[in-house]
């Protein structure tokens, strides 16, 4: 069934930091601990979301060249494209630089590529087609750092360029007439961790210093910065944890139509979004425009005040979002066929298919790499060319990869764990053999299983609604600030039995010997014939609500047997 996991538990915290930090209950001593916080002083400004340093926008390198040459556009009424991206990043980016400058009394339109036939970032097609529109300004968001090429054709036309983004610049900056970028070279801004509409909102709270009688408030725009932020797996520590905190307050009370009507068709009560909601909920339905058609559509629906509107974009997205969920299964289930295939000793998963929608390949090769535990690349082939989207494992840098065989790719970009290339069809076989074989090469002698990490063992009995109270102070979690996970040994069964229509969970009762409690384990119903009356458990300490009752739960990760 699934592949059986190792499970790694953090060492255990040094006599030092627990004395540092002994005004902590012991429990959270070792969580904060295994968080990188080893001192009172900053366990307290990590928990109270506080930035230690002085975040000023004007730090951003690029940042007063970019306002002065913006207030010059607003005061001559030039017209101003915002230069967006189809994801929720780029998406509620876009949103909010047009938001602003509107505000301000710019004349502002926004421009999102479509995926399908434009692709992601700059191209020189839509920039002459701005041109002719009569723009003399464009500002990108989320995009634009790895466009030198189209950057400079947009110079030839006579455009001036702001690149604001948050990617890792290459060995070439587009020299624009302006770039914002915290990763950039020289860049002296302390946090390098912004998301696309993260680096958007210090643009926006730069403007808004030069414009005090504005009535926009940048905190205001704190919803549209969460929404980004969350869904592009930014971490959430330092600045963002902070702007994530404040987002998600300014979300459960945000006063956009399209958010409301959203958060309703998808089930979700606004008022209590976390950030784990943006990630499963709100973050799909939102990007599953782009993937579907176009993001327009996700874009209007942050920005419109109509509420007819909103409930039918809403209505629109949501449909996108199931139609998204079905191609996948589909495409997964081809793709797993294509791979059956093919050697079921190789090291790296590869599928090719004409019908493979080009918006989905990326969750499919994820869920690929996650099911089989091996780099899995998932590919459109579109009659000349092929494009593929890839997910790797820890042990395998899949970019680094691509690098080797860069002189048969057309193009190829990413990071570690994910890329994307594009490919001519006479090489495609090339590709995949070379890739098979370097995969072959770097992990034939590993044993490949995939790890779960819990912070530390204890007894069931040591958990109680307090420490569940303790546990809210290390939210918001998840990317980069993961939720505190649990290892307790030798627990009883006390009873068992699978729950969802198709029996995917399971659902136990067991107990230390002290106290009993509910458990819940998605997706490992699997285990239930073969359980055995102890074992050990993997798990996150939760509260569960249904149907307006509250019960405490622990949501099972995994489960060891004990014979
Ligand atoms: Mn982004």
């Amino acid at each position: 069934m699934a592949l059986s996991r190792n499970w790694q538990i953090n060492t255990p915290i040094t006599r030092e930091a627990e004395e540092k930090l002994k005004s902590f209950p012991p429990i959270f001593r070792q969580l904060l601990f295994n968080r990188g916080y080893a001192t009172d002083e900053s366990a307290r400004s990590f928990l109270k979301a506080l930035v230690q340093f002085d975040t000023s926008p004007w730090q951003l390198k690029g940042m007063e060249r970019a306002v002065d040459r913006i207030k010059n556009a607003i005061k001559s009424s030039e017209l101003i494209t915002i230069y967006g991206d189809f994801d929720v990043d780029g998406v509620t980016a876009t949103a909010l630089m047009v938001e602003v400058l509107k505000n301000l009394g710019g004349n502002v339109v926004p421009y999102i590529p479509n995926r399908f036939d434009e692709g992601y970032g700059l191209n020189n097609d839509a920039l002459e087609s701005i041109q002719l529109d009569g723009c003399k300004l464009v500002i990108t968001v989320d995009c634009g750092i790895r466009s030198w090429e189209e950057v400079k054709h947009a110079g030839e036309l006579g455009l001036d360029i702001i690149i604001s983004d948050h990617h890792n610049p290459g060995k070439i900056l587009p020299e624009g007439y302006a770039v914002i970028n915290p990763k950039q070279p020289g860049d002296q801004y302390p946090d390098k961790d912004l998301a696309g509409v993260g680096v958007a909102w210090k643009i926006a709270e730069a403007l808004l210093e030069k414009y005090p009688e504005s009535d926009l408030k940048n905190n205001e725009l704190l919803d549209l910065v969460v929404l980004g932020t969350v869904a592009d797996l930014a971490p959430l520590i330092g600045e963002n944890r902070r702007l994530v905190r404040m987002g998600l307050h300014q979300l459960q009370h945000t006063s956009r139509q399209g958010l409301f009507s959203l958060a309703n068709v998808a089930g979700l009560n606004i008022k209590n979004c976390n950030a784990g909601n943006i990630g499963f909920t709100l973050g799909p339905r939102l990007n599953a425009s782009g993937r579907m058609e176009s993001a327009l559509a996700s874009y209007k629906l942050l920005v419109t005040q109509d509420i007819q509107l909103a409930g039918q974009l809403a209505q629109k997205l949501e449909s996108h979002n199931r139609e998204r969920q079905q191609i996948t299964r589909e495409t997964i289930e081809k793709a797993e066929q294509i791979i059956s295939n093919q050697n079921q000793n190789d090291y790296l998963l590869f599928a090719v298919d004409p019908d493979f929608n080009p918006g989905v390949v990326g969750l499919a090769a994820s869920r690929l790499s996650e099911k089989y535990y091996k780099p899995a690349i998932v590919c459109t082939d579109e009659g000349e060319t092929t494009r593929g989207s890839c997910r790797s494992i820890p042990e395998f840098h899949i970019t680094e990869a691509l690098d080797q065989c860069s002189e048969i790719l057309i193009r190829h970009g990413g990071h570690a764990a994910a890329a994307g290339f594009t490919v001519l069809n006479e090489n495609i076989d090339e590709l995949k053999k070379r890739l098979k074989l370097i995969a072959k090469d770097e992990l034939k002698d590993l044993e490949l299983r995939p790890t779960l990490c819990a912070d530390l063992e204890i007894s069931i009995s040591e958990l109680n609604e307090k420490v569940l109270e303790q546990l809210e102070w290390f939210e918001p979690t998840g990317y980069g600030n993961p939720q505190a996970v649990f290892v307790s040994r030798n627990v009883q069964v006390l009873s068992k039995r699978t729950v969802g229509n198709t029996n995917a969970h399971l659902k136990l009762v067991v107990s230390d010997g002290f106290s009993k409690f509910d458990a819940i384990g998605f997706n490992l119903g699997y285990l239930s014939t073969n359980l055995t009356k102890t074992i050990d458990i993997m798990f996150a300490f939760e509260m569960n609500e249904f149907n307006g009752q509250k019960n405490l739960q622990l949501r099972l990760l995994d489960i060891k047997l004990v014979e």
